[in-house]
């Protein structure tokens, strides 16, 4: 692998203010940049805006500012979320910057010379929307996908770049280079477009209908077409094509897009470098939509939500965590605060807030935050060891594979080991027989912990800070490469260690409503179902499951056949397509009614019931709010 990493995000039109689809995917970048410090590489990170074009004029006009000042004031709110967010950027690029346009202007001279730039009339249907033609097969219902707007019939002269000249040359390089477009979700989904002769680039625009643009350097009376000129950031801001920045990160870029943009960034912009005589792009990350339960948030529609309400209400770390650990790379994820609460409460607050507060507190109670040396180790304490150690590589070959949220679960199935370990070591109990067993036992427990935060740096870097801090150690975020993080003994504290604030206070929901609302209308009582006698209440065996796989049944609309372990493995059939992805539910621990009497389900035996409830947001699994282990029975 090379010693250079070069991560971009897309540069975000200033029409509208940021909303939580800009900030994941400028989280997700910051993610893997992070990752690629301590692996460790010498990193770049590259974020902006996209300032020019028909919509910019629109929204400028709108407010009654001219272009140059609206761009300046949206730009700015961009630039000042993001270290509000803990965005590590490098660099900042706005297509405004002189350097860029020069940049832009010097391509489209070369893609000129080599021949590829014609000029020619075209009449055709255009959205101002995407600021671009449709052809009839691309249009539903004769109206833009994305804006449900019907296209304008346009003809005007314009410039032209042959972009079916390099439509072989790209099939063939998607296919020797399998992971160009990833997931291969999206791979496919270009290689299908290019199974169609491709259409020619309109890349101009009449100074009589749009002077906001970039001029083109042979013909005075057109600006670029807006994604000539934004696709082009990703080599300007490396300073192009004399810059040494340029030679040492570009080789090994990588771009991350949601879905929406994979053509421009799949088929133009490939075309575009091929033609300037520049090598494509390594990777091309592709991810999903956050929507709302109503449907796409977008800026069109007006149903965004804010970033920075979130951080103020939640805290940044609890927002971070939310957005990696709830969408499957990918695919699409529905957002609620109902859903960022729960894992701010069970994930954050209670797994690891109250592991790492346990811990510091045996730590003072016990040796007074001075960790003795340990005791000869047992095959329990090895056993957590290992798992920790292995974590390691298991955790950088999923963030590789863009597996954020599976890295994620990786970290907690080894915080939830940490949590039993205590539980069953019992160090309280230690503390009053066998002081050299209770130090062995302290000391793997802060082992552990100093890997975790370590690990989890990327994704909460404030958080990871703090208990890096807690720990007493002297190195803190990127000071520690992986290489480091494996070297096991590395964790006794230089300092003493420290007892601080809850890192994650919990959100008591209901109490923060009733306190801002006095006159809220009482609870509804629960519905009235017979009473049972305790006798047959403990007839059930509810047990608690881990969910190893998940299989949608073919056929079925809302049946997932899952294999669960309690102890023993279990096949059961539950209704919860739509509700959750096969993917998101491997690794979630459920609740389980065990001894249930099979039943056949669309011709798979089922043996158990998951406990679910369901409200207006959907339907959601009801889980321990701490790791435990599987099979444990419910009392
Ligand atoms: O397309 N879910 O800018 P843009 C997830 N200027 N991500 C979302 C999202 C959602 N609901 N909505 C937006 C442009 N995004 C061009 C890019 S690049 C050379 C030019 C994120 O402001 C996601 O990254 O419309 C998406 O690709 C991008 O914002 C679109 O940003």
């Amino acid at each position: 692998m090379s010693k250079q990493f070069y991560i971009t995000t897309p540069i975000y039109y200033v029409n509208a203010e940021p909303h939580i689809g800009h900030a994941y995917t400028t989280i997700v970048a910051d993610v893997l940049n992070r990752f690629h410090m301590i692996s460790p590489m010498e990193t770049f990170f590259l974020t902006g805006t996209d300032e020019h074009g028909d919509k910019i004029v629109a929204a400028a006009e709108e407010t009654g500012q001219s272009p140059k000042e609206y761009v300046d004031r949206i730009s700015g709110m961009f630039k000042s979320l993001w270290p509000k967010l803990n965005i590590s950027y490098d660099q900042f690029i706005r297509t405004t910057d002189l350097h860029h346009q020069e940049t832009v202007r010097l391509i489209l001279s070369r893609v000129k010379e080599k021949g590829d730039i014609y000029f020619s009339e075209y009449e055709g249907l255009y959205c101002l929307g995407c600021e671009r033609f449709y052809t009839d097969r691309e249009l539903v219902d004769g109206k833009c996908p994305d804006h449900q707007t019907e296209p304008e019939v346009i003809k005007e002269a314009n410039y032209f770049f042959r972009m079916s000249n390099y439509q072989d040359w790209l099939i063939e390089h998607i296919n020797q280079h399998p992971d160009f477009i990833r997931p291969e979700r999206y791979r496919n989904e270009v290689l299908s477009f290019l199974s169609e002769p491709l259409e020619d680039l309109c890349i101009s625009r009449p100074k009589s209908r749009l002077k906001w643009g970039i001029t083109l350097p042979f013909d005075d009376d057109f600006v670029t077409y807006v994604w000539f000129d934004a696709l082009i950031n990703y080599v300007s801001a490396l300073g192009y094509p004399e810059g040494d920045q340029f030679r040492k990160f570009w080789p090994s870029a990588q771009h991350v897009i949601a879905k929406d943009i994979l053509k421009p960034h799949g088929i133009y912009w490939p075309c575009m470098l091929k033609s300037a005589g520049i090598e494509p792009y390594q990777h091309l990350n592709v991810h999903g939509y956050w929507n709302l339960s109503q449907g796409k948030m977008s800026k069109s529609l007006g149903n965004v939500v804010s970033p920075l309400e979130l951080v103020d209400v939640y805290g940044l770390d609890a927002f971070r965590y939310f957005l990696l650990r709830d969408m499957v790379f990918g695919l699409d994820s529905s957002f609620s605060e109902e859903a960022l609460v729960a894992r701010l409460n069970a994930d954050l607050a209670n797994d690891l807030g109250n592991l790492v507060s346990r811990s510091l507190t045996m730590a003072q109670k016990y040796f007074e935050g001075d960790l003795p040396e340990p005791g000869p180790s047992r095959e329990a304490d090895e056993e957590l060891k290992r798992s920790a150690l292995e974590l390691i590589d298991i955790y950088a070959g999923l963030i590789e594979d863009l597996a954020l949220h599976k890295a994620l679960m990786a970290i907690w199935e080894v915080i939830g080991k940490v949590n039993r370990y205590i539980d069953y070591m019992a160090p309280w109990v230690l503390a009053k027989s066998d002081r050299e067993r209770l130090a062995t036992v302290i000391c793997h427990i802060f082992e552990t912990l100093r890997i975790i935060a370590a690990l989890l740096w990327p994704f909460i870097p404030g958080s990871a800070e703090k208990i890096q801090e807690q720990l007493g150690l002297s190195k803190k975020g990127t000071d520690f490469t992986l290489e480091e993080i494996k070297r096991w003994g590395m964790g006794r504290p230089v300092r003493t260690i420290t007892k601080a604030p809850a890192l994650f206070p919990r959100i008591e929901k209901e109490k923060k409503e009733q306190q801002s609302k006095p006159s809220a209308p009482k609870k509804k009582k629960a519905p009235g179902l017979p009473l049972i006698s305790f006798e047959d209440f403990q007839k059930i065996d509810l047990r608690i499951g881990r969910i190893r796989e998940a299989e949608a049944i073919p056929g079925s609309k809302k049946l997932i056949k899952l294999k669960i372990d309690i102890g023993e493995e279990r096949t059961v059939v539950a209704g919860l397509k739509g509700h959750y992805a096969e993917e998101d539910l491997i690794g979630t621990e459920i609740l389980l009614v065990a001894n249930l009497a099979p039943v056949k389900l669309m011709g798979v035996e089922s043996h158990g019931m998951l406990l679910a409830a369901s409200d207006e947001a959907g339907l959601h699994l009801l889980v321990p709010d701490a790791s435990t282990a599987p099979g444990s029975r419910v009392k």
